[in-house]
């Protein structure tokens, strides 16, 4: 069995757990630095494993030495904004985090491909980068099959058909300026351009920019985690099979799409070797801006970072 390690036993590292659980993809450690978290988790996911037929090793600890030898590393750990709490507060305390855990990370798992979910995600990827000093395609954040898959699913209602016959590609920072692709959203092969009009796609990719939100309107503390935890197992999956799938995901770009040093979602192939592929796509004028207006706002991101932040 392959070795996956998370980083972070709340609400998504758990629930990523379980769908990687669910599918028998590997052996799973969970870590977190809260005493008994990760143990208390791992445990009760053991005692589901003659139900559901697991019988991958599940584990955790508080040390990150337990993450030794893994495959993949997933990074959730971090905290949520709490009442009263500025931007930029929650950004030093998250970087802090994710430097403790990236050098972990090299320390013990010097081979893996992580995977970033800690927002904000596209600045926590760089300073998974720069603290792990790993090869840019070992460092890939996840956000835009999570922003791909409420696309879809949104398309799907509109459309009553199943959702898993809908395809999207969400590009961009993850984030309010994220761009959702009409033109390379397809439902059985048939463009999404075909089935809806344009004013009632536009709808639907703005729901998806502030899907996030609406989710976090209704929980008021704490953010989604069933879908983010299922779109971390994919791209695990991806990993750990190598299978090569065609995602969109944060990955560094040297001058991609015309950018350049910035993490940014774009079509990537995910494979054993992490971001194998990037994978460039015809933008129009409008969607070229858009794609322009999110790389602006991920780049203000990683302005904020160096103004605090020095790697090591
Ligand atoms: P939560 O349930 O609070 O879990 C975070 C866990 O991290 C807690 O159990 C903490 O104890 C733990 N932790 C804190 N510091 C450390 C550390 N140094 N080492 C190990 N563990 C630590 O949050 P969550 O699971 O809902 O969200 C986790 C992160 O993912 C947050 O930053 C979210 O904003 C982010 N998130 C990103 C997406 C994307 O699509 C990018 C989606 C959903 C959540």
């Amino acid at each position: 069995m392959k070795k996956v390690a998370v980083i972070g036993s709340g609400n998504v590292g758990a629930t990523a757990v379980y769908y990687i659980a669910e599918k028998n993809m590997a052996d799973v450690v969970m870590v977190d630095v809260v005493e008994g978290l990760p143990e208390s988790k791992a445990l009760d996911f053991l005692h589901t494993a003659p139900l559901r037929g697991y019988h991958g090793q599940i584990s955790g600890s508080t040390d990150y030495a337990a993450i030794a030898g893994a495959d993949v590393v997933v990074l959730t750990a971090g905290i949520a904004r709490k009442p009263g709490m500025d931007r930029m507060e929650l950004l030093k305390t998250n970087v802090n985090i994710a430097k403790q855990a990236s050098q972990a990370v090299a320390r013990y798992a010097p081979d893996a491909v992580v995977i970033v979910v800690t927002n904000p995600l596209d600045v926590i990827c760089m300073v998974a980068l720069r603290e792990s000093g790993f090869a840019l395609k070992k460092v890939i954040g996840q956000a835009g099959v999570l922003d791909s898959t409420r696309f879809c699913y949104f398309i799907a209602e509109a459309l009553d058909v199943w959702p898993g016959d809908v395809m999207a590609m969400v590009l961009g920072g993850h984030g309010d300026s994220m761009v959702p692709l009409a033109r390379y959203t397809s439902v059985g092969g048939v463009p999404v351009t075909e089935l809806l009009e344009e004013e009632a796609i536009e709808q639907l990719a703005a729901r998806t920019r502030t899907g996030g939100g609406e989710i976090v309107g209704y929980l008021k503390s704490g953010s989604a985690y069933y879908a983010p935890g299922a779109s971390v197992a994919k791209m695990v999956e991806a990993v750990i099979k190598d299978e090569k799938r065609l995602l969109a995901a944060s990955v560094y770009l040297r001058g991609e799409y015309g950018y350049r040093d910035i993490f940014l979602g774009v079509p990537t192939v995910i494979g054993g070797g992490g971001a194998e592929r990037i994978v460039e796509i015809e933008l129009t004028a409008g969607e070229r801006k858009a794609l322009d207006r999110s790389a602006v706002a991920v780049r203000e991101g990683v302005v904020n970072l160096e103004s605090f932040y020095a790697p090591g």
